[in-house]
């Protein structure tokens, strides 16, 4: 008996130490709460940031507060299962044109169509706006809606808009917008070198295709690579670096299954298909997708941070010469829906979590000293007093 007893303390003991070796370099903060089902998020210039909610409006946060109420302009959108208000982007010269670009769904459950509204957001309100872009054919049903907006450094803008579910085969389709990603002009209009501009019986807004929803989407600002995630079915969800002009096989090849357990492909690879870089079996369910290029967590420069639903995590996905040369789960103790995900211009990383009572959180280092302030990991000059506030009891973004 005795002799359990002390192997037992041992095993005990021995967790709890392996346990403090691998403790998180990070400590969550709550930003905001009460966000219904949000979805994505940017950063404004003087460091205030303006929320989309799937079910909701969109939102500010000023100065580290919510604003108790929407802000006001925002057209009519059509909200069910993926669809509803989506992504929002900052026009590249957002300092000059205050424009701002959202995607949502318009329509109804029997027609449906993936939009982009431009409009300028003066600081209290959206004016101005119009709708530059609409997804065609219109599909029925509120599933795979994509909705991910990305502009490219030459300023056109990247929209991913989803299979629809009930049409996956349209994916390859270059008569149909559905399961594709589109690039368009910030007027809407197709730019010139489009991949299949001048071809007969194709939409020429169409820059990759054979996609089935992708939730993720970013470009590089370092060398302007392009790279995409998206659900696969029952396993098989991916990322994918994205070349004009190409197919990335949905559904002629995937890694998973259809949710009945039936074989959707035969093929995992094919001719003419760009294989996945990285693939997740079982699917993770990812959504948001974050390069960070900050300097809070030097051991995490270069990686890509990806959103998970249904693994209820953030995994940090590190790529070598291409390939997936690391993951690590992250977030897991919160057991949160993680919707989104972006890098602050204070170098911390955001999450939004999805719920009817969403939460924004931040991750900031463990060593990174709340209270008092005085022992910060790195004294921060660019971004004042961020050491000496502690986010949880006080709600407070500042600056
Ligand atoms: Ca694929």
């Amino acid at each position: 008996m005795r002799s359990q007893l002390r192997v037992l303390m041992i095993l005990l003991v021995g967790g709890w130490a392996a346990g403090q070796a691998a403790a998180a370099p990070y400590r969550v903060e709550t930003v905001a709460e009460g966000l219904l089902f949000p979805w994505s998020m940017q950063f404004l210039p003087s460091g205030d940031m303006l929320v989309t909610e799937k079910r909701g409006g969109l939102r500010l946060i000023a100065k580290g507060k919510l604003a108790a109420a929407p802000v006001p302009g925002l057209p009519a959108f059509f909200g069910d299962s993926d669809c509803g208000l989506l992504d929002i982007a900052l026009d590249p010269e957002f300092a000059r044109t205050r424009r701002v670009f959202l995607a949502y769904s318009e329509g109804t459950v029997e027609a449906n169509r993936m939009v982009v509204y431009r409009a300028v957001y003066d600081g209290a309100r959206l004016r101005d706006g119009r709708v530059i872009f609409r997804s065609a054919p219109a599909k029925r049903g509120g599933s795979h809606c994509g909705g991910r907006l990305a502009f490219l450094p030459d300023q056109t803008l990247l929209l991913t808009v989803g299979d629809g579910y009930d049409y996956r085969d349209k994916a390859q389709d270059l008569a149909s917008d559905l399961g594709k990603v589109v690039r368009i002009t910030r007027e809407g209009a197709v730019p010139a070198d489009n991949p299949f501009k001048g071809k007969a019986g194709v939409r020429v807004e169409i820059f990759t295709y054979g996609h089935r929803n992708a939730q993720g989407l970013i470009v590089d600002p370092r060398d302007g690579a392009i790279w995409l995630h998206e659900h696969g079915p029952k396993g098989g969800d991916e990322i994918n670096q994205l070349t004009p002009g190409a197919n990335y096989g949905w559904p002629k090849t995937t890694h998973g299954i259809d949710y009945d357990d039936t074989i959707i492909s035969e093929f995992q690879v094919a001719p003419g298909i760009e294989p996945p870089v990285v693939v997740w079996v079982p699917s993770i369910a990812p959504s948001g997708f974050a390069l960070y290029l900050g300097d809070r967590f030097p051991q995490w420069r270069g990686d890509f941070f990806v959103g998970a639903l249904a693994e209820k995590s953030l995994r940090r996905v590190r790529l070598r010469a291409g390939q997936d040369a690391e993951q690590e789960i992250l977030l897991k103790e919160l057991g949160a829906r993680i919707r989104d995900v972006r890098v602050g211009p204070d170098g911390f990383i955001y999450v939004l979590t999805d719920d009817k009572n969403g939460k924004l959180l931040r991750l900031v280092p463990s060593t990174h000293a709340d209270g008092g302030g005085r022992t910060c990991a790195r004294r921060d000059t660019s971004v004042k007093g961020v050491c000496a506030v502690k986010r949880e009891t006080q709600g407070d973004m500042t600056p």
